[in-house]
């Protein structure tokens, strides 16, 4: 029998960054219904986002996860990556996993902890894992305070190249800069470039864009991939949705 080879969704991603920056959309499966979830993840493809990331820092379960992820594979066709707020949420219905490190959690289980705990599972359900550092900056928010994150200040740009260079040499594939879900203010594009020339690994920005100004910024600094989440969750306005994806990903 001819084996049918599926790319990951790691190279789908690599594949589509040298085009320009991503857009990916974060959904929260405890804010709203599957079918919802879905109607939503249908309305962003069409305003040009590249993927859909699924979770939250609460209230997500594996059922809730699964749901979710199957209601919007079939609205939307877009890839899906489940973001995990802990090692209790596990699906085989999201087509990957950001394999994620909490690098500057002053908490050893979000470091590495829940990752050793939910590794046999995720590698029993076979579940695709994307590595990547996740690096909160001020003001850290909701998933700062969980995570009992030391967020790098907003100021502080050596500290964030330091956090880059090691999750590059830890050999994480992807480096994720979070001012988290809300923020008052994003990760400042001066903080976004100076990572940007300090590694080779793709770039995530996230936390608090909202605005066509907001996504530009950090497209123009640097980032490879963009992700929104309150936006998309709050926005019931497509035009206003394409304007900030058309901004982050420069079409
Ligand atoms: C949170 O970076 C994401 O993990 C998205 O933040 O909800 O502010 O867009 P927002």
């Amino acid at each position: 029998m001819k084996k049918v080879i599926m790319m990951t969704v790691k190279q789908y991603l690599l594949d589509r960054i040298p085009q320009g920056t991503l857009h990916l959309a974060l959904i929260d499966p405890d804010k709203q219904t599957p079918q919802e979830a879905g109607e939503i993840a249908r309305r962003i493809k069409e305003a040009g986002t590249d993927a859909i990331m699924i979770g939250g820092s609460t209230g997500v379960t594996s059922e809730n996860l699964s749901a979710t992820a199957l209601a919007i594979k079939e609205a939307s066709g877009l890839p899906t990556i489940h973001f995990p707020g802990g090692p209790q949420e596990l699906s085989a219905d999201v087509d990957a996993l950001f394999f994620m490190s909490m690098m500057n959690s002053s908490k050893m289980e979000f470091v590495v902890g829940y990752q050793v705990y939910a590794a046999p599972y995720v590698k029993k359900l076979g579940i695709e894992p994307i590595s990547m550092g996740y690096v909160i900056v001020e003001p850290g928010m909701k998933v700062g305070e969980v995570g009992k994150a030391v967020p790098v200040k907003q100021d502080d740009i050596d500290t964030a190249v330091a956090y880059a260079l090691t999750c590059e040499m830890y050999g994480m594939s992807f480096v994720y800069f979070e001012a988290g879900s809300g923020a008052d203010r994003p990760v400042p594009p001066e903080m976004i470039s100076a990572v940007k020339k300090a590694v080779n690994i793709p770039v995530i920005i996230g936390g608090g864009i909202r605005t066509p100004e907001a996504a530009e910024a950090a497209r123009k600094a640097g980032a490879d991939m963009i992700v929104t989440g309150t936006l998309i969750e709050q926005c019931d306005d497509d035009t206003k949705l394409r304007a900030v994806v058309k901004a982050a990903k420069g079409i």
